[in-house]
C-alpha cells in the first residue's frame, strides 16, 4: 500500500519550503483570555491557554465533547453517553440517547433570535445579481419543501438524491430532508448520467430533486436531461422533483413534479422530527482505490457539532461576518462549510454558482468587495490558475473586508500560498491550509486555532484541531514518536465528525480505514511532522488521484477505459500538473489485431470517460503500449509508470522483478514521443 513515491515528493516539498514567520491574532494582543475564546473552557480545570485547551480536548475527550455538545447544540432530549467507539469493529457512536433535529439547530433557533439576519447569499452566475435569503425565509422554504416531500411519500429513513447546482433550493432540500428525518445524497452536478445512476441505485433512492437547467460560466447545462437518462436505469426512482433555475421549459413526464408550483401549495410550518444522534444525516459518495465509489455515511449530532466548532475556530468566524466558501455543495466542503457549519453558528454563508474566471479572472475579488466577504475559503487549483493572470485582477477590487483566507482539497504549493497571502490578503490575513476529507466530516489539521501570534508556515496544515490526535506510522505499523519524521497519517482516537460507515458495506469501511493500522483510523494520506511538530501533508498513499481537488480512483477510471472497444487493459497514473495539481495519464494496451489511430482512440476514450464519470476525469494523455510493465505475478508496476510520467527515468529503482524489462524502454520511448522532452505544455 505504501509507495515510495512520497518520500521523494517530500524532499522536494520541504526543501522548497520558504519558511516565514507569520503573526496572527494580533488583535487579541497579550490580553488573550481563554474564556472569551471558548466559553466552555472556563469549566475545564487547569486550562488557561490554547495548548492547554488542546491537551484537555484529547486527554479528557468525554468531558470536552460533552460540554461543547451541551453548550452548542439544541437538544430535544439530552444524551446519556458522550462516546461509544471501538476502532477494531469500526464502531463509532457519539451522544447516544440524545435527540435533536439538525434543521432546528441550523434555522429555527436563529429565527427566534434574529429572523431577519441574512442566512444565505446566493451569488448567481451573473455578477451583481445576488439574492439574499434571511433565516426566516430559509426556514419557510425548508418547511414547504419538507411538507412536499412528505406529501410525495418520503418517510423518515428514506434517502433522497439531490442533483442540483448551488442554489437556495438545493440547500433547502438538504435541510428539508434533515427536518423530516430523511437522509440526503447530494451528487455533484458535474457528474455524468451513469455516475448519477450508480449513486442513485446504491443509495436506493426513490426520490430525486433536480433543476431544469443549470447555469455556470455563462453556459446552460441540461441537468434534467441528465437525470432523465440516469433514471432510465434506476428502477427504484418513483418521482423527480424539478425546480426551475432558468425560464426554459423541459419535457416533463408523469414521474416529474414541478417543485416550486407544488411547494407553494404547502404550509410554511413543518414539524421537525426528533432524530437520534446516530441516525443518518446524509450519504456522500467519494472515490476510493476500487472501481466503485463509496457512500460515506454521516450522522446527526456529531457531524453538526464538529462542523460548527471547526467553522467557528479555524476561521475565527464571528457573528455578523460573511463567510464565503466557493466550493460546490456536491462535495463535502460544501456540505460542511457552506451549509451545516455556518448555519449551525447562525452565520451568513455565500453560495457561489459561478467559476473563478467568469466573466473574468477578477470574479472572486469583485464578489469579495460587493458582498463584503470576511472569510474566503477556496481551492489551491483556482489560486494557481488566477495567479497566472497577474495581480491586477486582484488589486482592482477592495479586499479590506477579508480577515482569514482558507485553502482546502489538495496541497497548496509555496508559490500559490505566498500569492494568496501577499496579493489577495495584502499580507495581513492569516492563510489557513486546512487538511481534512469526506471521511473526517470537518477540518482536522489547520494552522488555527492556535496560541495568539503563533507562526504560520506556508504550505503546512500544521496543528491538529481540538480532539484530534494524529499519529504517523511507518511501513511496519510502528508509531513514529519523534519529530522530523514521515509516515502514514493516522488518527488515534475518535472524534464526533468522523464518518460512521460506508452505506451497505460496513466491512469495506473497517477494511479500508481500520485494518491497515490496527487501533488507528488510516487517512490514506502520507504526512511529515517537522522538527517543531508541525504537520505537512504529502499526498495520497493509495491509488487515488487528486484532480483539481476532486478525488478520482485509478481503478474507477481503468474500469471505464477497459470497456472501450479494442482496449485489452490499461493503467491510469496521476502526474503533477501546474494548475490541476494532478493530471491523468493513461497507458492503454490494445487487443491483438486491433488497429486504431491514436487520436481516434483518445477521442473515444475521452467521450466514454465523460459519459461514465465526469469531465474532470478525462485523461490528459493517452499512450498506447504493447504491454504494461508487470511483475512476474502479474501486478502492474505503477511505481515504474509514475517515474516515467514524472520524467524521473533515472530513478526507476529495482527492475529485477519485472517480467519483461524491455517493456519499460518502450514505455519511455512512447512517453517521449507523446509529450516531448520539454516541459509540460
Ligand atoms: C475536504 C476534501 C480528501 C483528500 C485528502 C488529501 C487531499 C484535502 C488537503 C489535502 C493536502 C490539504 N487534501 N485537503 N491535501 N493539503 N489541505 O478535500 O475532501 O474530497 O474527500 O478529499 O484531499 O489527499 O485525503 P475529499
Amino acid at each position: 500500500m505504501m509507495c515510495s513515491l512520497w518520500r521523494g515528493t517530500l524532499l522536494t516539498l520541504t526543501s522548497s519550503l520558504n519558511r516565514r514567520v507569520f503573526q496572527c491574532c494580533r488583535q487579541l494582543g497579550r490580553s488573550y483570555n481563554i474564556a472569551s475564546c471558548m466559553p466552555e473552557a472556563v469549566a475545564f480545570q487547569g486550562v488557561s491557554d490554547h495548548s492547554g485547551l488542546y491537551k484537555f480536548s484529547v486527554n479528557e475527550s468525554d468531558r470536552f465533547w460533552g460540554a461543547v455538545a451541551r453548550q452548542r447544540l439544541s437538544w430535544i432530549s439530552p444524551f446519556h453517553t458522550v462516546q461509544n467507539c471501538d476502532f477494531s469493529q469500526g464502531k463509532i457512536k457519539w451522544f447516544e440517547g440524545g435527540k435533536l433535529n439538525v434543521s432546528v439547530n441550523c434555522l429555527d433557533r436563529h429565527v427566534q433570535t434574529c429572523p431577519e439576519r441574512v442566512a444565505l447569499i446566493w451569488e448567481r452566475d451573473e455578477p451583481g445579481t445576488e439574492v439574499k435569503i434571511t433565516y426566516r425565509q430559509l426556514l419557510e422554504l425548508t418547511c414547504r419543501l419538507g411538507n412536499l416531500l412528505k406529501r410525495q411519500g418520503v418517510r423518515r429513513g428514506d434517502c433522497v438524491t439531490i442533483y442540483m447546482p448551488p442554489c437556495p433550493l438545493a440547500m433547502a432540500s438538504m435541510l428539508a430532508c434533515a427536518r423530516i428525518g430523511a437522509a440526503h445524497n447530494v451528487v455533484f452536478a458535474g457528474f455524468s448520467s451513469e455516475a448519477l445512476a450508480d449513486r442513485i441505485r446504491d443509495a436506493q433512492s426513490s426520490t430525486v430533486i433536480t433543476v431544469n437547467q443549470g447555469v455556470r460560466g455563462g453556459k446552460v447545462v441540461d441537468l434534467k436531461r441528465t437525470v432523465d437518462q440516469a433514471v432510465q436505469n434506476c428502477p427504484t426512482v418513483q418521482q423527480v422533483l424539478v425546480a426551475m433555475r432558468t425560464e426554459n421549459t423541459v419535457p416533463m413526464t408523469d414521474r416529474d413534479v414541478p417543485l416550486e408550483e407544488e411547494m407553494m401549495k404547502e404550509d410554511v410550518v413543518c414539524e421537525p422530527v426528533a432524530m437520534d444522534s446516530e441516525d443518518v444525516l446524509f450519504l456522500l459518495y467519494t472515490s476510493g482505490s476500487t472501481g466503485k465509489p463509496k457512500g460515506l455515511v454521516h450522522t446527526q449530532a456529531g457531524y453538526l457539532l464538529y462542523t460548527s466548532l471547526t467553522h467557528r475556530y479555524v476561521f475565527n468566524y464571528h457573528d455578523g461576518d460573511v463567510f464565503g466558501c466557493v466550493a460546490d455543495i456536491g462535495w463535502i466542503t460544501g456540505h460542511s462549510y457552506i451549509v451545516y457549519g455556518p448555519l449551525c453558528n447562525g452565520g451568513t454563508t455565500v453560495l457561489f454558482e459561478s467559476t473563478p474566471v467568469y466573466p473574468n479572472p477578477g470574479r472572486y475579488w469583485e464578489m469579495v468587495e460587493r458582498l463584503g466577504i470576511n472569510q474566503f475559503y477556496g481551492a489551491p487549483t483556482a489560486i494557481r490558475l488566477l495567479l497566472k493572470y497577474g495581480d491586477e485582477w486582484v488589486q482592482n477590487y477592495n479586499r479590506s473586508s477579508l480577515k482569514t483566507l482558507g485553502s482546502v482539497g489538495e496541497p497548496i504549493n509555496t508559490e500559490a500560498w505566498e500569492w494568496y497571502h501577499r496579493v489577495v490578503g495584502d499580507g495581513r490575513c492569516p492563510v489557513v491550509d486546512t487538511w481534512w476529507q469526506t471521511e473526517t466530516g470537518g477540518i482536522c489539521i489547520a494552522p488555527r486555532p492556535a496560541d495568539p501570534e503563533a507562526e504560520i508556515v506556508p504550505g503546512m496544515a500544521m496543528h491538529p484541531f481540538y480532539g484530534i490526535k494524529p499519529a504517523l506510522l511507518d511501513t511496519e505499523g510502528e508509531v513514529l514518536s519523534s519529530n522530523d519524521s514521515t509516515g502514514a497519517l493516522c488518527i488515534s482516537q475518535a472524534w464526533p465528525g468522523m464518518a460512521r460507515t460506508i452505506h451497505n458495506h460496513h466491512q469495506r469501511f473497517t477494511e479500508t480505514y481500520f485494518h491497515p493500522y490496527p487501533g488507528f483510523f488510516f487517512t490514506g494520506d502520507g504526512a511529515h511532522r517537522s522538527k517543531e511538530g508541525y504537520y505537512q501533508i504529502i499526498g495520497r498513499l493509495d491509488d487515488v488521484i487528486n484532480v483539481s481537488g476532486h478525488r478520482l480512483g485509478t481503478a474507477e477510471l481503468e474500469d471505464v477505459v477497459n470497456q472501450c472497444p479494442g482496449v485489452a487493459e490499461s493503467a491510469a497514473i496521476g502526474y503533477s500538473h501546474d494548475i490541476k495539481g494532478e493530471g491523468v495519464y493513461v497507458f492503454v494496451v490494445l487487443k491483438k489485431a486491433v488497429m486504431v489511430e491514436e487520436d481516434v482512440l483518445a477521442q473515444q476514450l475521452r467521450e466514454m470517460v465523460s459519459r461514465s464519470i465526469a469531465k474532470y476525469a478525462c485523461p490528459d494523455f493517452i499512450q498506447v503500449v504493447r504491454c504494461l510493465p508487470k511483475t512476474r505475478s502479474g501486478k502492474i508496476m505503477r511505481r515504474v509508470l509514475r517515474k516515467v510520467v514524472e520524467r524521473n527515468t533515472d530513478e526507476l529503482g529495482d527492475l529485477s522483478t519485472l517480467d519483461d524489462p524491455d517493456s519499460v524502454h518502450e514505455v519511455i520511448r512512447g512517453h517521449r514521443r507523446l509529450r516531448g522532452d520539454g516541459k509540460q505544455q
